[in-house]
């Protein structure tokens, strides 16, 4: 009887309006293109009970949150997102393409927010066990240049409104994950024309997807 080969795990990161939405798109037709079967997800959010805790999140109407709390229902959310829809598709043979997971609570919640890193790596271990993903794609521009391009958007939710420092040190928080994760997470630069965006993301996946064993061209 052959096994089912797991699916793989690519999560999209960065600070906002980075273009991981934008570029989330070219990756799916990326994997579209050679027949590689995906599912789209992202967090907070990817089934009704966690994009009911997504609502509560970026809600502007609530009382002041407790980084605490943010932290715990984010991961939350990922809980029922795991368990629900990304462990069985992975399981499944099906690959996942994430809008931000884990790495955006280190960022957020810890270099953010100031929570240390053992709260949080414990929290992971509990929801995750020892699921990470497999490729994790930082999409890096300047703070202020991705502020200005989200600002074309409609009204900003409780993350969008905080102050520039606060973007500053989620930012730096990516940076750290990624000289941590030298092999699972890759820098794009986003500060460039998206055409050339995308040749970088373009690389990185070819990269990806030879490694694999038993890849096909
Ligand atoms: N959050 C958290 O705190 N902890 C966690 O564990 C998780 C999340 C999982 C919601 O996330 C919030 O949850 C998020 C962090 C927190 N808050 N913030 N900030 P989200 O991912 O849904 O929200 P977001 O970060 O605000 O993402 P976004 O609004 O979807 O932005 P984006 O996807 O990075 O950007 P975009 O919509 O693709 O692009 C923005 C604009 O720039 C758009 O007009 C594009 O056409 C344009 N663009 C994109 N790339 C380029 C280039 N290269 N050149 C020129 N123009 C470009």
């Amino acid at each position: 009887m052959s096994q089912i080969k797991r699916g793989n795990l690519i999560t999209l990161e960065g600070t906002e309006g980075v273009g991981k939405t934008t570029n989330m798109a070219h990756v799916c037709e990326w994997l579209s293109t050679r027949q590689i079967t995906y599912l789209a997800a992202r967090e907070p959010g990817g089934t009704v009970l966690a994009e009911q805790i997504r609502d509560l999140l970026l809600d502007t109407h609530t009382e002041a949150v407790a980084p605490v709390t943010e932290l715990l229902l984010m991961f939350a959310s990922r809980a029922q997102h795991l368990t629900q829809r990304i462990e069985p598709a992975l399981a499944a043979g099906t690959w996942v393409v994430c809008d931000r997971f884990s790495d955006a609570s280190y960022a957020y919640q810890g270099a953010g927010r100031g929570i240390p890193e053992l709260f949080i790596k414990q929290l992971e271990h509990m929801v995750q066990g020892f699921l990470q993903p497999n490729l994790t794609l930082i999409l890096d521009t300047p703070v202020s240049q991705g502020l200005s391009r989200a600002k074309s958007r409609s009204a900003p939710d409780r993350f969008e409104r905080e102050q520039h420092a606060f973007f500053e040190r989620v930012r730096e928080g990516y940076l750290t994950r990624a000289k941590k994760h030298p092999q699972r997470c890759k820098m794009i630069d986003a500060s460039l024309p998206l055409v050339v965006v995308q040749e970088q993301l373009n690389e990185v996946l070819d990269a990806f997807v030879a490694a694999q064993p038993n890849s096909c061209p």
